[in-house]
């Protein structure tokens, strides 16, 4: 990788108004550019380098967008797009400004490896320096040793934060593939990554996502960015947290915008009144509903007792769809132990996907309490290897609480 990664400055998350540091990692043509492209909704990263010697991207936040080449010799020019510059081979970093509000506070770096899985001590240094990875695997052949070998080799250097993105989703033949796909790297590479995402970043999606929040959402740029979002308070709280000297206009902006703090007060102030929801109760699943905020085209998600339906706990979206779900997902499990008498075979089934049209259920059921928790989600809004590894996060969390 070019040297001037190294240059790039000490630890984002070394004080809390350092931006957060981003690297979009992966190998050579695994479409990393694309993957920052449909985080931008535009497609302003250049995507035609090859294993030869290549600039460093850079890309954050400025209210005026433009496009500039840093020289080795540190001559920085602003130009239209990298195929108007000169002397290619001298260009050091390539310093996208966006003006695109979601990306504020954020520093995103692209950070190819090369398949000889070779991983230099620069960008191991580098790589303690971020804050998040985004992992960028091709779909269609997700998850290959080498990408593994890599990232083990990282160790130590792994940033806090991790997302697997899974690009070309789009060149699938089918939501079965995808389906078998994501399951296969919640088993093979679930350990490594908090979240995965698919990506369809056909260039002309792409394009259309500047103006389009449904194109926006169809390349999963949105659900990217709501990711980043989220980690990023984390951050940024954290970094809060230890005494700073300087307030900056990041820190301000943090403390003015407590967008998720307030959702939790409301939830807390107006419990729904079938959820048994006392102030406690909101509380306590509190730490779910944070994460069902995090996600898009939910539906209704909620907590219920085999026993008393009624007294559902309902995390998301109306209380009368809370209730009509919690009954889809009883009828559906009386169905499955009926059939499973039948067979003569003990029903064993933790975890229940009913596909329909433009929807999908998940539900799990948790032998010790009795208890199901269950998620519903438009499948136009997200796709289901996302709503399955948002799920496992909310089942995980449910388990330390019971
Ligand atoms: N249809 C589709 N094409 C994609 C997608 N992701 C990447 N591509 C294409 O795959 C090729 C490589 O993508 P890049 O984003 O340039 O990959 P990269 O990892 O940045 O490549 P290098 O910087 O050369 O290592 C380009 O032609 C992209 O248009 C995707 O999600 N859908
Ligand atoms: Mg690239």
């Amino acid at each position: 990788m070019s040297m001037s990664v190294a240059d790039l400055g000490p630890s984002s998350s070394e004080a809390a108004s350092a931006p957060v540091r981003v690297v979009v990692c992966g190998e050579i043509s695994s479409g990393k550019s694309t993957v920052i492209n449909a985080l931008l909704r535009e497609n302003v990263v250049p995507n035609y380098f090859g294993e030869s010697w290549r600039p460093t991207i850079l890309v954050y936040y400025d209210k005026e967008p433009g496009f500039f080449v840093e020289y080795l010799n540190g001559d920085r020019v602003q130009v239209e797009s990298l195929e108007d510059c000169e002397r290619f081979e001298e260009i050091a970093l390539c310093i996208i400004c966006s003006d695109q509000p979601h990306i504020k506070g954020f520093e995103i770096v692209e950070v190819p490896f090369f398949h000889d899985g070779e991983i230099s001590e620069d960008t191991l240094s580098f790589m303690s320096t971020a804050d998040v990875m985004i992992w960028v695997t091709i779909a269609s052949q997700a998850w290959r040793l080498t990408e593994k070998t890599i990232v083990e080799q990282l160790a130590e250097a792994r940033p806090k934060h991790s997302v697997l993105a899974v690009s070309r989703a789009d060149k699938l033949r089918s939501a079965n593939d995808l389906g078998r796909i994501s399951e296969r790297l919640q088993k093979e590479a679930g350990e490594h990554f908090e979240d995965s995402v698919f990506m369809r970043g056909a260039s002309a999606l792409i394009a259309g996502s500047k103006e389009s929040d449904k194109a926006w959402e169809d390349t999963s740029g949105g659900v990217l960015s709501e990711l980043l979002n989220g980690y990023a308070e984390g951050i940024r709280a954290a970094a809060q947290a230890k005494p700073e000297p300087v307030v900056t206009p990041v820190e301000a902006e943090v403390e003015e915008a407590p967008a998720e703090t307030a959702e939790i007060l409301a939830f807390d102030r107006k419990p729904a009144p079938q959820a048994a929801a006392s102030a406690a109760n909101a509380e306590t699943y509190a730490p779910l509903k944070a994460i069902i905020e995090t996600m898009h085209g939910v539906i209704s998600a909620g907590v219920f007792s085999q026993q008393d339906i009624a007294g559902i706990v309902n995390l998301h979206g109306d209380d009368d769809v809370a209730k009509i779900t919690a009954q889809v997902c009883m009828a559906c499990l009386d169905d499955q132990r009926k059939n499973y008498r039948y067979d003569g075979v003990e029903p064993d089934v933790a975890e229940s996907q009913i596909t329909m049209k433009k929807h999908l259920l998940v539900f799990h059921t948790f032998k010790e309490t009795n208890t199901v928790v269950y998620i519903m989600c438009q499948t136009d809004k997200m796709n289901p290897g996302i709503v399955r590894t948002a799920f496992g996060r909310i089942c995980k969390t449910y388990e330390t609480m019971i």
